[in-house]
């Protein structure tokens, strides 16, 4: 009878935890319940790309812009200047200052790289936009740079900044813990292994590369050979076909870790650049290369989309993780990563969908990398926690040809010196659908610039003297937002290490 009891209790509630699973997401993909994939570069500039001007020939990325199925988004930001703070806004939805991701992390590294107090690891209280996907009945996976937290435990800080994709929704991954070289990675940790070098390593270096396995976690066992593009893009190919076969929709996450350097391309492609009529040095030659060879990868994603019939159900969002460094182009805008200028933030942009996207726009709409959680929330009819602020929108309506204007702003913070944003020295931008409003803190004195970007996206006047009732509107929002970041800060109490 107890037996019976039992199994009667666990029927009903595998009945209900069943039914709470929206009906939509069962079975296979469809423009309710879209495959998604998000590939981002690294630290590739807006003006970096063909389409722009840039000296990248990116015949793929070209074609996907000018697609009949596409957005050209060219005021895309990325959720911070820099690396791990961006990976962190893309995958809560939320600004990184709210739970502590003050700046890049060394995660992944050898023992002498352990976190250090103003380097932290995504908090795993944060709800990432593969558990939204995860727990609505998609399929996840991840392939490439994570850059938020270890993969192991460190002898000095033991399970504290263990942060890995397993432990953020994603059921398949393959990942390193912050940079790497473009091509021929890893070969570093092995013995009689050959390397190219490139132009920013004197030796072999050696990446950590992680995958979870029915063993559990561990090291990448042999060196990668080849672009690292190409490898990233192998683990993506074997990963689709395998949800196609199952009929499971699936998120799946691609930062590339091209072009950041070490930057290093193969002949392959460094000869493209060699050859080529306009003259490229060697190390632009690897510069160049290594973007080539990432666009590649991105062209046989979408051939392959095309082959297996899930194009039109599947959204493909393409963007970067922060402005370039010096001298790559950034297309006149000023600053360059680790910026709130234009030059640090604004990042190519393009978001293809056949299902739902049906002319070819090229848009000045502002889109930040925080809107894809709540994109994916409204395409899924998911509720929106209401236990924290979320600083992305949907953009789905804006998708959908429904809507042109953002009408909500975007704001950024970012340290100039010190370890953290409210701490000195520091910066906070708020991005409307017109204006950009800087608040720079310096050495207990405050400035203020207002820029037109409309008219002047190259941030050259200052406007505060000519709109003082625009300026001290968008003064007092940067007030109220910093006080709700503040509020999410105490909540979280960072006080993890
Ligand atoms: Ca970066």
């Amino acid at each position: 009878m107890m037996h019976y009891l039992l199994d009667l209790v666990r029927f009903v509630w595998i009945i209900l935890a069943y039914s709470m699973v929206p009906s939509v997401v069962r079975g296979i993909a469809s423009t309710a319940t879209p495959n998604v994939i998000f590939a981002m570069a690294d630290d590739l500039g807006w003006g970096d790309v063909e389409y722009n001007n840039g000296s990248a020939f990116t015949p793929s990325l070209n074609e996907m812009a000018r697609s009949d199925n596409a957005i050209l988004l060219q005021r895309h930001y990325s959720g911070s200047p820099v690396c791990s703070p961006t990976r962190a806004t893309l995958l809560t939805g939320r600004n990184h200052n709210r739970y502590c991701v003050w700046n890049s992390n060394n995660a992944g590294g050898s023992l002498k790289d352990f976190i250090r107090p103003q380097k932290m690891p995504l908090p795993l209280s944060e709800i990432t936009v593969a558990e939204v996907m995860r727990n609505a009945g998609y399929s996840t996976a991840f392939f490439g740079k994570w850059h938020l937290g270890d993969f192991k435990p460190l002898r000095r800080r033991g399970n504290n900044t263990l942060s890995h994709p397993g432990l953020h929704g994603f059921e398949q991954w393959w990942a390193t813990g912050r940079s790497a070289p473009t091509a021929t990675t890893n070969c570093g940790c092995f013995q009689n292994s050959t390397c190219i070098l490139g132009h920013y390593t004197d030796r072999p270096m050696c990446t950590n590369y992680y995958t979870n396995t029915s063993d559990g976690i561990v090291g990448w066992p042999q060196p990668i050979p080849g672009d690292d593009s190409h490898f990233i893009w192998s683990l993506a190919e074997k990963y689709i076909r395998e949800q196609v076969n199952l009929q499971k929709p699936f998120f799946l996450y691609l930062p590339f870790h091209s072009v950041h350097k070490p930057y290093i391309a193969t002949d392959q492609y460094r000869e493209i650049y060699l050859k080529a009529k306009m003259k490229y040095t060697s190390k632009e030659a690897d510069y160049y290369g290594a973007i080539s060879a990432m666009d590649e990868a991105l062209g046989k994603l979408r051939n392959l989309l095309q082959e297996l019939g899930i194009k039109n159900n599947t959204l493909f969002w393409f963007t970067s993780d922060n402005g370039p460094l010096k001298p790559r182009s950034t297309n006149g805008l000023r600053g360059r990563k680790s910026s709130l200028y234009e030059g640090g933030v604004r990042v190519p942009g393009i978001i293809e969908w056949p299902d739902v996207i049906s002319s070819n726009r090229v848009s000045q709409f502002p889109v930040v990398s925080s809107d894809l959680l709540p994109t994916v929330q409204d395409i899924l009819g998911v509720k929106p926690s209401d236990d924290r602020p979320i600083d992305g929108i949907s953009i789905l309506p804006f998708l959908q040809g429904k809507e042109n204007k953002r009408n909500q702003p975007i704001f950024s913070a970012f340290k100039l010196k010190k370890r953290r944003v409210f701490q000195e020295q520091y910066r906070v931008s708020i991005t409307t659908d017109k204006y950009k409003l800087m608040e720079t803190v310096r050495n207990n004195t405050v400035q203020y610039e207002l820029f037109d970007l409309e008219k002047d996206a190259r941030e050259s006047s200052n406007l505060i003297n000519d709109y003082p009732d625009i300026t001290s509107q968008l003064i007092e929002q940067i007030e109220q937002w910093k006080e709700s970041v503040r509020q999410s800060i105490k909540k979280i109490g960072c006080n993890i290490l």
